[in-house]
């Protein structure tokens, strides 16, 4: 059944020099003709070729000079006809525009559908599909790369190494299992298991840049934690290299959390700076209020930079260490601020026996002093294992690294019965597991709830 043609205005909202509408189905020539008047007058208009003319309302009236292409199918984004018209770039122009296609038969697109067309046609496979979002998305240069790769569709190649394994050693065990008469050509077990482990080794390889690949697309949410005055705001400002956040002598002086995104040495953070945590009788209504939203905000933290003053190192601070342990959090790092005023000597031992799982660093958020340390610190911990090496990231999403991590439990599964010596059919069962997690990436086993819940993250006109 042929799919009702559909249209959108392609561009983002606001006064631009071009803003272009796009039209996609089976309809999308004959509403062309409708809506378009070229210059010079044409039997015929060319495939991919753009023509300058008029766009027209049904009583010949003129209400933009417009270029205008038609990609027939299936050379087009979604395979099927697509037509655009680049109006010039204004609200108004581009509404008269969608509404004069809507007159002519189209429908308004969902979020998404032109992609989840061209998915359907073959145009792209899900991974490639994924990563258009994530191309229009990227904040860093990182994650700009990582979805170009994965668009020019080099994770899926990836994928289709394993399959091919996978399908190898599935053809023959099916043939050992159904045909025992036959003399099967068979790999001996070794040989097997190390074509076997040479797929593990491509999937561990995706995996390890898995991590990195979802904190460059999607920062790490960090907090800024600590009693009141130990200088948050002052290191969030440090760390943004503006004045972002109000700072002053004063306690209490940040109410609500301030969330500010910024690449430090390459990599995306989403820093919250709080308010300041202290007894809540001594606090002002307003201020209990911050504090309540910041414990939430920290419970939420990937990363939780706990800051004191070890000059005034008191039983507040000591609170929130407990409060911070209690939530039984690894990514901790404790900051000892203000380090041009006071040294840590006396202190020290005692906060690195109380504190020994996390990082203790000492800075100067006036001066910079230790903010390099603190860097390499979440490079460490977040970064590593992708950094060691200068194999590229393809993974960046949960959902994909989830259904990699998958078909690796059942291949790591499958190998084991195989050196154990067990039946062949058990072992191709895992095997089987193995293939459907890999078919989910690239879609070619998926539900349509799946399908729709990533599209529907699509903007318009997309
Ligand atoms: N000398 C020195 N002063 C600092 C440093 N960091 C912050 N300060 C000062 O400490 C005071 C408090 O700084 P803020 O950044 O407002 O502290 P805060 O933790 O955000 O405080 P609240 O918002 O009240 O919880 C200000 O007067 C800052 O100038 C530092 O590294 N060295
Ligand atoms: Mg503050």
């Amino acid at each position: 059944m042929a799919q009702p043609t559909i249209a959108a205005i392609a561009t983002a909202t606001g006064a631009a020099g071009i803003g272009i509408i796009r039209i996609s189905g089976s309809e999308a020539e004959s509403i062309l003709k409708k809506v378009f008047q070229p210059l010079a007058a044409k039997e015929e208009l060319l495939s991919h070729q753009m023509y300058l003319g008029w766009l027209i309302e049904e009583n010949d009236r003129r209400l933009d000079q417009i270029l205008a292409v038609i990609m027939r199918a299936p050379h087009s984004y979604t395979g099927e006809d697509v037509v655009e018209l680049h109006c010039h770039g204004g609200n108004q122009v581009l509404q008269n525009a969608l509404l004069l296609t809507l007159q002519q038969g189209a429908i308004l697109a969902q979020p998404g559908e032109f992609t989840q067309r061209a998915f359907l046609n073959g145009k792209l496979d899900l991974a490639q599909a994924e990563a258009v979002i994530d191309l229009i998305e990227a904040k860093s240069k990182p994650a700009e790369q990582i979805a170009a790769a994965q668009l020019a569709g080099l994770f899926s190649q990836k994928i289709a190494a394993v399959q091919n394994h996978l399908l190898d050693l599935t053809a023959m065990i099916e043939a050992d299992i159904d045909y025992p008469e036959e003399e099967v050509e068979m790999l001996s077990m070794p040989e097997m298991a190390s074509k076997l482990q040479d797929a593990l080794a491509i999937l561990d390889s995706l995996l390890k840049g898995a991590q990195a690949g979802r904190i460059y697309k999607e920062g790490i949410q960090t907090a800024l934690v600590g009693k009141p005055n130990v200088g948050k705001s002052s290191l969030l400002n440090a760390l943004l290299a503006e004045e972002r956040a109000l700072v002053s002598d004063i306690p209490g002086t940040t109410r609500d959390t301030i969330e500010e995104e910024l690449l430090l040495d390459g990599i995306p953070l989403k820093l919250l700076d709080t308010a300041g945590l202290r007894e809540e009788q001594k606090a002002d209504p307003i201020e209990a209020l911050g504090m309540k939203r910041a414990k939430e905000k920290i419970a939420q933290a990937q990363l939780v930079l706990w800051l004191v003053e070890t000059a005034s190192f008191t039983a507040e601070d000591a609170a929130i260490g407990a409060m911070l342990q209690e939530q039984n959090r690894d990514n901790v790092y404790l900051l000892l601020n203000k380090t041009d005023l006071q040294t840590a000597d006396s202190l020290l031992p005692q906060l690195q026996k109380e504190y020994a799982a996390w990082p203790i660093i000492g800075i100067s958020a006036k001066t910079g002093a230790g903010l390099e340390q603190v860097t390499a610190q979440i490079k460490k911990d977040f970064m590593s294992g992708a950094l060691q090496t200068d194999e590229q990231i393809l993974v960046a999403n949960f959902r994909q690294q989830n259904a990699l991590q998958k078909a690796r439990d059942h291949m790591e599964d499958a190998l084991c019965s195989l050196t154990a010596n067990q039946p062949l059919d058990m072992v191709n069962i895992d095997l089987y597991a193995a293939k459907q997690a890999l078919y989910e990436i690239t879609g070619e086993d998926v539900t349509e709830e799946l399908l729709d819940a990533i599209f529907s993250r699509f903007c318009l006109g997309k």
